[in-house]
């Protein structure tokens, strides 16, 4: 090989050895084998040789070519190499770091399971427990137990999700009121019984106001000696409470549902003004819910003699009673997990509802 290429092979291998970047191999690469390189220039030249020059410096140009390919190709994984390095420490993550974000400021109670909360607490406060059962109920449970007789056509009034029949012929169904529990509740307690049910209740429904599944809190008292005056009285006290308002006018309307007699709709003063609603005052009227004095068969049913004991009970839907305190216009909403809803219609999860420390702030 003639001088000049051992210098040449030299200049260059030090020059990829001395590359500190990918940029700067590039300029080398393009400078010594590019298609204009130094090295490409002197392959041309192979062309004008005679055959016995060209057969010695071939192999010379071929031979110095491909040890530059290499180093290039060397230095080009060591530089990759030493920039992940570098990008790896730079984005280095210490996992031990405490979480810059505040969840206390961040997170948000959602307002039916703040109406829940605040309904336990008034109920809690007058003597009330809380009980909850199954999503999937018997139709024993869901049904004939609370009194509606077999094809009665309340059965699909209440637009069921009735599930598959199974094997040994039952067909489960999604419950379509929290009422089942009570019937439990019966069968495993004695009187006297107070307790409220809030929970998730399924109806085959969709609209603006109506969602397939929706919740509901129902309440039963069962002693001896229990009256509408007891049913009239707690209704008036929840409604003060839950409305954070002095008084409320009540309407009972004559209703029907085969587990009370009687039965009676509830419903609250209230005015309308500038499309806002306010509850406790005036001369309209909304229906918020509905109530009786339990049915003798179901009292039976629940294993309580109805000779010696009475009792009232009453329903009412959460999602609704949280769209009328909270002005949330769309049901839907509420089950859409947007978070921007809830940052606006949500609560601080420090603010817990108590009868002493106030229901809402
Ligand atoms: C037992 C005995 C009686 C529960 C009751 C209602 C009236 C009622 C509706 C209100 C709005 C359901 O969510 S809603 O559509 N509920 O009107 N519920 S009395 O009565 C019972 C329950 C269980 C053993």
């Amino acid at each position: 090989m003639s001088e000049d290429l051992a210098i040449l092979e030299q200049n260059l291998l030090s020059e990829i050895q001395n590359a500190s970047d990918e940029n700067t191999l590039e300029d080398i690469r393009i400078r010594a084998i590019g298609k204009k390189g130094i090295l490409s220039e002197k392959m041309k030249t192979l062309g004008k040789m005679t055959p016995e020059e060209r057969k010695e410096m071939g192999p010379i140009l071929n031979g110095l070519k491909g040890r530059i390919t290499e180093a290039l190709s060397t230095r080009k994984h060591i530089l990759e190499e030493e920039a992940l390095n570098v990008r790896l420490l730079r984005e280095k993550v210490d996992v031990t770091l405490p979480p810059r974000f505040d969840p206390i400021n961040e997170g948000r109670i959602h307002p039916v399971s703040q109406v829940i909360d605040e309904i336990t607490a008034i109920f809690g406060d007058m003597g009330f427990g809380v009980a909850d059962g199954p999503d999937l109920e018997t139709d024993y449970y869901n049904f004939t137990a609370l009194n509606f007789p077999e094809g009665h056509p309340a059965r699909e009034m209440h637009d069921t999700f009735f599930l598959k029949e199974k094997e040994d012929g039952e067909r489960l169904v999604l419950r379509t009121h929290t009422s089942p529990v009570q019937i439990r509740t019966m069968e495993k307690e004695e009187p006297p019984i107070r307790v409220i049910i809030p929970g998730r209740t399924y109806r085959c429904d969709s609209d603006q106001t109506h969602t397939p599944m929706f919740h509901q809190v129902e309440g039963l008292v069962i002693g001896e000696d229990i009256h509408m005056g007891h049913l009239k009285w707690t209704l008036e006290e929840f409604c003060k409470a839950f409305f954070e308002i002095l008084s409320v006018k009540l309407r009972f309307r004559p209703s029907f549902f085969p587990f009370t007699e009687p039965s009676m709709e509830v419903d609250v003063g209230c005015t309308f003004a500038q499309g806002e609603v306010k509850i406790g005052e005036g001369d309209d009227w909304m229906e918020i819910l509905g109530s009786g004095m339990v049915h003798p068969n179901v009292l039976k049913n629940g294993g309580i003699d109805p000779d010696k004991y009475s009792g009232f009970a009453f329903g009412v839907g959460i999602d609704r009673l949280a769209m009328l305190k909270y002005g949330a216009p769309d049901l839907r909403a509420f089950f859409d997990a947007d978070y921007r809803w809830m940052k606006h219609y949500g609560f601080r999860p420090l603010d817990i509802p108590s009868m002493v420390g106030g229901l809402s702030s």
